[in-house]
């Protein structure tokens, strides 16, 4: 059968874009969609291609619809991005009547009943390499009623029906790699840039699926079933081998990197032995820096250049709200520790609609005292499907989903809004015009 798989447009509302002289947020990080490429490694026999509008335009949808002819269009989504998946599978359906259409990745694994609608045929629930397999399998069958665990059947104007799946490492299906040789033309447009440290081409590896907290405003969890799955150290450094040397700078595009220490210290020496060093791109957990700091100075050995903390907030009150199991004192160690071992910091943080000038002022100062490389700051958002979501959704102003680009706030903010967005505006515009990555 002939298979393409899309990646949306870099698409969603943003307020402070929009309206306060905000630039810098999509210039920092381009990726490749690795989640279709993986797909596409699971699906050998069929002809599969990816589109990915990210770089292309929408225009070209349409031509690639009529030249490919898929029998089967698959589009990976975020929250911000269900509307446009939406709009995609419109125009799959007015060009090829007869494709069938799947609706996978973040949102959709968070708040699957959104797509119940007429223009979708099913909805992938989770991780989908193995899941998206036996679907393919059973359309080419031409099972009516494919009845595969983790992907729900769209019946529109009913409830969604669907056995969960509950990943296990046969889910993985690591003997098959991600097939990077699908964006090959794509790869000068994958980059990581900011301020004044120009840009890098960057590529993806996972080496874990899932996360094993449970952070409120988090939709991680809902991906994997709360699982936390690793990749074997072999297929860690095959995929790193097949992305190629010529790619300088890996993310390890896991949720939750090296949160289980000895089997992250055995990947660490099987990528030393292999000569795998590349200038690696890790999330990590405060706590995992603190706990661990050898653990981190290995990883530096091999490359570690960069980590992505999610430190949130700067107060262990909404810490502890948040659930995050971390704490603000936690946090400076890290930073010590990381910036012993000159491994850069991509911070993270999380600005509450509520906060007042008090709040900037004090999130202004941590992140200068702290030397933090590159802050990026989000503003809290119920994302559906999540905990935060279930304690807010009465509070909830803004249910349009093209805003849920984490810019904006959609519940209801303390300071008159234009405060609060030049102050946001300010913060991130100041930041990554200092950054040096
Ligand atoms: C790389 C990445 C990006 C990249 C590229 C992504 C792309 N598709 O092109 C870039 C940098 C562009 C990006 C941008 C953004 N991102 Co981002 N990103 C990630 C990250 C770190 C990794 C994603 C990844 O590659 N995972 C590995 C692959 C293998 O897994 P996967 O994509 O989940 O795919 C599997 C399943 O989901 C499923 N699946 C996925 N798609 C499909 C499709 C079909 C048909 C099927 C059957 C199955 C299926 O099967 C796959 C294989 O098992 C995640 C965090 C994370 N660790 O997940 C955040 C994440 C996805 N991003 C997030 C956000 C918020 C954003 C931004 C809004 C950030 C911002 N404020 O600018 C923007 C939005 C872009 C836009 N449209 O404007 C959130 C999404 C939350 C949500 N529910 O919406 C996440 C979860 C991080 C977080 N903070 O929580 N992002
Ligand atoms: S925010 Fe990070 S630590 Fe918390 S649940 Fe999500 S991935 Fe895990």
């Amino acid at each position: 059968m002939n298979i393409l798989l899309v990646n949306p447009p870099n698409v969603g509302r943003s307020i402070p874009e929009e309206e306060y002289g905000l630039t810098s947020i999509k210039r920092i990080f381009r990726g490749e969609p690795l989640g279709l490429e993986t797909l596409a490694g699971n699906l050998l026999g069929h002809r599969v291609e990816i589109l990915d509008l990210k770089v292309e335009p929408l225009s070209s949808l349409v031509p690639r619809l009529r030249s490919l002819t898929p029998d089967i269009v698959g589009i990976t989504a975020m929250t911000c991005e269900a509307n446009a998946a939406l709009a995609i599978a419109a125009t799959v359906k007015s060009t090829l009547p007869s494709a069938t259409t799947v609706i996978g990745g973040g949102h959709a694994s968070n708040d699957p009943a959104y797509f119940n609608q007429e223009q979708v045929d099913f909805i992938c629930v989770g991780l989908g390499k193995l899941a998206f397999r036996e679907l393919v399998d059973a359309i080419e069958q031409g099972r009516k009623e494919p009845g595969v665990p983790g992907i729900a059947q769209v019946v529109p104007g009913e409830a969604l029906r669907f056995e969960p799946r509950v990943p296990t490492r046969r889910d993985l299906v690591e003997e098959c790699p991600p097939r990077y040789d699908l964006v090959a033309k794509y790869r000068p447009e994958y980059v990581l840039s900011a301020g004044a440290g120009g840009g890098f081409r960057v590529g993806a590896v996972v080496s874990a699926y899932g996360c094993p907290y449970q952070c409120t405003f988090c939709s991680i969890e809902n991906m994997t079933h709360g699982q936390y799955l690793l990749h074997e150290p072999e297929i860690v450094a095959r995929d790193l081998r097949l992305l190629g040397g010529d790619v300088p700078v890996v993310r390890l595009v896991d949720a939750n990197s090296f949160a289980k220490s000895r089997e992250s210290r055995l990947l660490a020496r099987h990528l030393a032995e292999q000569g795998l060093q590349r200038r690696f791109i890790a999330d990590v957990r405060a706590d995992t820096v603190v706990r661990t700091p050898s653990l981190l100075a290995e990883w530096a050995e091999i490359g570690l250049g960069f980590v992505v903390i999610g430190f949130e907030s700067v107060d262990d009150q909404e810490l502890r709200s948040v659930n995050k199991q971390s704490t603000v004192d936690t946090y400076r160690e890290a930073i010590r520790i990381l910036h012993e071992l000159r491994i850069k910091i991509i911070g993270d943080f999380i600005i509450s609609p509520q906060y007042t000038h008090a709040e900037f002022d004090a999130l202004e100062r941590f992140i200068e005292q702290e030397a933090i490389d590159l802050p990026i700051v989000t503003v809290m958002t119920p994302l559906p499907g999540t905990v935060l979501h279930r304690q807010m959704r009465e509070e909830i102003l803004v249910h349009d989903l093209d805003y849920y680009t984490l810019t904006n706030a959609v519940t209801p903010l303390r300071l008159p809004a234009e405060g609060f967005y030049t102050r946001y505006a300010r913060l991130m515009t100041t930041n990554h015009a200092q950054a040096k990555l």
